[in-house]
């Protein structure tokens, strides 16, 4: 791959491609004010780079036949009454933004041209911007420079990229949370305490014995302990990190005609599945986003055939089978106005090794499956009407049990949420782990600074201290163009 400079101007259209009513291509880098010196006519008559930071400005984005010399360009300031002039072609009416080095995102000069949203007009002024001397911004490139001009650290960074993909409100609060510093500050503290430690330590390597005094092993071993129990409480964060970062995959199943398709309607609250009396209505798994109290669960209706009798059935029942083997949580429905059949026996036998909810539904209906038969198999058991929309709260709170296990998660102050930092604080773990048995079984001291640093690295590089460049390139990759 090619290495970008840090010195370069970047751009890039920082709005989502499609219809709007405004679009934004952003600069960022030395020349930004000078670029848009070139390409921006304003109304009030003056250059870009003359403009204070933090302020807005109308006029117009135009391309000058004759390259872009200094000369033509503000000598007629005011309207486009020049449009027509050879030469020179008005590309778009815009607000033009100025944020001044250092206190812009990235700490460098930063421009935003507001224009018309439209695929067309942004092209062209991104064009134009490029022609002028900036060059394409790679995905998260504007991040990646806010971290590495130290206005943010990793950890923040990467908040970014969680608010950006946050499907529901409860992801999006974890992001802004880790945005504002709770995550990195509760390191830094961690490492606050080891630092104390190792001071401590150093200042005893020097005796002869080079063994830890009992007044001081006493403190250490208490710093260790506290230490390593933040450490612990941030990684049990971690899994909820990934229920609000990646959802839940949940599938419903059953043999065909149980209701199926009326479930996933009823959780959607709208017609999306086909609903018929006819058995093998549903072919096609369909999946689905629903905002479970702040969990995005990705549900699936999938097909209720069991035996295929043709080609078509033998794919259904191939993709519902590989939504089940993905799931995560299965909702298993019965049709409770009718005995249990051959093929309800072998969903369940199937199920049994699945975080399984039993799902009783017609309750409308006159019952002739007993509950016993199925607590049997599945102690998380509701009975539903999907027609008279009964149960459904009852079912959406038992999902919602069964996602978080009885433990808050999502009140939680501070989430890890990805995997490189749960790497690192378990990597860091285990090193303060030995450090603790060091002390216990009384070994030099200098093993045991030496550990406690070493913990003290794992946990820098959560704040993205050392991080190799291609680590960064690959985190900062993941981020959309033009953040
Ligand atoms: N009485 C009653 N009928 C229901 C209820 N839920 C669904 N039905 C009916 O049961 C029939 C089958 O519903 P679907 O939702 O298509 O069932 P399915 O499990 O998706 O069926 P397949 O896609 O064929 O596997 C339809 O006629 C629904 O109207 C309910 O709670 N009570
Ligand atoms: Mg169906």
């Amino acid at each position: 791959m090619k290495r970008w400079s840090q010195s370069d101007t970047i751009a890039a259209i920082s709005t989502p491609i499609g219809r709007g009513a405004i679009g934004i291509v952003r600069l960022s880098g030395k020349d930004a004010l000078s670029i848009a010196d070139k390409i921006f006519l304003s109304k009030d008559g003056r250059k870009a780079s003359t403009y204070k930071t933090y302020s807005v400005h109308y006029g117009w984005i135009v391309w000058h036949h004759a390259s872009n010399t200094e000369n033509s360009r503000h000598k007629t300031p005011a309207c486009p009454a020049g449009r027509h002039d050879t030469g020179r072609k008005i590309i778009d009416e815009v607000l033009l933004t100025v944020m001044r080095e250092p206190k812009s995102y990235t700490k460098e000069d930063i421009v935003e041209i507001s224009c018309h949203s439209g695929i067309l007009v942004l092209r062209e002024i991104l064009d134009l911007v490029l022609a002028s001397g900036a060059r394409i911004a790679c995905p998260g490139e504007f991040t990646k420079r806010a971290f590495l001009n130290g206005r943010i650290d990793l950890c923040k960074a990467e908040a970014v990229m969680d608010i950006i993909n946050a499907k529901t409100r409860l992801a999006l609060e974890s992001g802004v949370k880790q945005l504002e510093g709770f995550l990195a500050d509760e390191v830094r503290k961690i490492r606050e305490r080891l630092l104390e430690i190792i001071v401590v330590l150093e200042a005893n390597i020097d005796f002869p014995e080079e063994e830890v005094g009992p007044a001081d092993k006493k403190a250490v071993n208490k710093n260790i302990t506290d230490a390593a129990k933040r450490i612990n409480n941030l990684l049990n964060s971690a899994k909820h990190g990934k229920i609000l970062r990646e959802g839940i995959a949940a599938v419903i199943v059953g043999r065909a005609n149980v209701g199926k398709s009326s479930l996933l309607n009823a959780l959607l609250k709208e017609e999306r599945a086909i609903v018929t009396p006819i058995a093998g209505t549903t072919r096609d798994a369909i999946e689905e986003i629903l905002d479970l109290k702040g969990i995005p669960l990705k549900i699936a209706d999938t097909a209720g055939i069991i035996e295929p009798r043709d080609l078509i059935e033998k794919e259904a029942l191939k993709r519902t089978r590989s939504y089940f083997e993905k799931a995560e949580l299965v909702l298993l429905v019965f049709d409770s106005s009718a005995r249990l059949t051959r093929e309800d026996r072998q969903l369940i036998k199937k199920a049994k090794s699945k975080t399984t909810i039993a799902v009783l539904n017609k309750s409308d209906l006159k019952a002739k499956i007993e509950e016993a038969q199925i607590k049997k198999y599945f102690s998380n058991m509701v009975r539903i009407s999907c027609l008279q929309q009964e149960g459904l709260k009852e079912l959406e709170e038992k999902i919602i049990q069964s996602v978080w296990r009885g433990e808050i998660g999502a009140a939680q102050e501070i989430v890890v949420t990805n995997s490189r930092q749960i790497q690192a604080f378990k990597n860091a773990r285990d090193v303060l782990g030995r450090a603790g048995d060091s002390l216990k079984g009384n070994l030099s001291i200098e093993f045991i600074a030496e550990d406690l640093k070493l913990c003290r690295e794992h946990l820098g590089y959560i704040l993205g201290e050392a991080v190799e460049e291609d680590i960064l390139d690959k985190i900062f990759s993941e981020f959309c163009i033009g953040k």
